[in-house]
């Protein structure tokens, strides 16, 4: 089998980057590991930055998002006894947009299946080969068991954060930089109107709590909890329980609303950068070559915003065979990767607590300023909000 691009992992940063090379007329293929249900059904993302809103609405996979999604201007940060707004659109003139990924998701691949594209689910032994050499190529077993070859001329490593397209860097190139957390998010999802018009990041000394929503009648809610948390040690009960002390149920009139929990989970906290993004023929997009720890919801933004420069250095080079663009394409991308990286560990460690009494002081200072002062509210505005694409 032959195409120009084979895409490998259809989650939101593969079913994309086909998306927009069809619409520069370039034929793609995309493979993917796991079922159609499974992704379309995975729990992810919330937060739509407004670059990622801008991107969608260009290329017409805006309406629903418009019609079901939720505009945000801003965001609450909270500590014990306070809350305070802040407002991105008067502060940089953007807002953000609650709409799961799993909605990104449907609509992305309704659009592709519409548009007749190729695509394999339920794959296995995905490999690549020949990456430095003009004439790369994909294998694996499709769903039927049957051994299949795609040569290309361009393969995009879209398969996130456990695919095989990341280690396909030879080892010579490669660069990593790592960082974990010394704790994780105990996720859940509930059904109970949100108890906030936005989202509410809370410091506790107990640990951090968010609560975020995915509809008028749907709670996301997180917890900060010890790495190596078993979801089973925590009951519906001590859940509301941490959520109403850390949130602050009862303080100035504001309460927590409860509502059956349908679903539980525990998100271990990681910084990962691996660079470059390109060798030879391999391109790598999203979590593929980076992960952020969610506190800035960043990392679904991140994965639109890499696709959105690769399909134009694609385009270019496979229609025009123009290299600028696609040799420009890792240092362009890895300038947005950086900053997204350092604000969300910058989130991350303004807001998750430890027994470390000087660091408490420091994050609660921290939080002062940034809820009193323009500049500081004016930072995380401008970062959470979203840098232009091109940054
Ligand atoms: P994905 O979504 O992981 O998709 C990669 C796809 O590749 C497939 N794959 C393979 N396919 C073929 N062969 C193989 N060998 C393969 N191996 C893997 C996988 O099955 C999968 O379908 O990566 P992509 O497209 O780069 O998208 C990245 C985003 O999914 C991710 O960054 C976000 O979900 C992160 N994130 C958030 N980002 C935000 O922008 N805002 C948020 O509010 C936000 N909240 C979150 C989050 C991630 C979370 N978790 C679960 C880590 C909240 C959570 C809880
Ligand atoms: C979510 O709704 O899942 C969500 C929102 C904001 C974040 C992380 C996760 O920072």
């Amino acid at each position: 089998m032959r195409t120009e691009v084979a895409i490998i992992g259809a989650g939101p940063a593969g079913l994309l980057l086909s998306h927009l090379l069809a619409d520069q007329g370039i034929d793609s293929i995309l493979i993917e590991t796991r079922s159609q249900q499974y992704v379309l059904s995975r729990i992810r993302a919330g937060i739509l930055a407004h670059s990622t809103v801008e991107l969608l609405d260009a290329i017409g996979l805006g309406t629903r998002l418009h019609a079901e999604g939720q505009e945000h201007r801003g965001i609450y940060l909270q500590w014990p006894q306070e809350r305070h707004h802040i407002d991105f659109v008067d502060l940089v003139g953007r807002s953000v947009w609650v709409y799961g990924q799993t909605e990104v998701t449907k609509d992305l691949v309704s659009a592709r299946e519409t548009a007749g594209q190729a695509m394999f689910y339920e794959v296995s032994d995905t490999a690549l080969h020949d990456v430095d050499t003009e004439a790369p190529y994909v294998t694996f077993t499709d769903s039927s068991g049957a051994a299949v070859r795609i040569d290309a001329a361009v393969i995009a490593g879209c398969d996130g954060s456990f695919g095989p397209s990341r280690a396909a860097m030879p080892e010579s190139v490669r660069q990593t930089w790592e960082r974990t957390y010394p704790y994780s998010w105990l996720g859940v999802l509930a059904d109970v109107a949100p108890s906030t018009d936005e989202l509410i990041y809370a410091w506790h000394p107990d640990g951090f709590a968010m609560h975020s929503m995915r509809s008028p009648k749907v709670s996301r809610l997180y917890l900060q909890v010890p790495n190596g948390t078993d979801v089973g040690t925590w009951s519906d009960d001590r859940i509301w329980d941490a959520l109403a002390e850390r949130l602050g149920h009862g303080q100035d009139g504001w309460s927590l609303e409860r509502g059956p929990i349908t679903d539980k989970s525990v998100l271990p906290m990681r910084s990962y950068v691996q660079t470059p993004m390109r060798h030879g023929r391999l391109f790598l997009a999203g979590d593929a070559a980076h992960i952020v720890p969610p506190t800035g919801a960043k990392g679904l933004n991140l994965a639109v915003a890499d696709v959105a420069l690769l399909a134009p250095a694609l385009a270019a080079l496979l229609r025009k065979g123009e290299e600028r663009l696609a040799d420009s394409y890792s240092e362009d991308a890895l300038r947005r990767v950086w900053r997204c990286t350092h604000f969300s560990w910058w989130m991350t460690t303004m807001l998750h607590t430890s027994a470390d009494p000087f660091g408490a002081q420091l994050q609660l200072s921290q939080l002062r300023w940034v809820a009193s002062s323009e500049a500081g509210a004016m930072g995380l505005a401008e970062n959470y909000a979203g840098l232009p694409i091109g940054f």
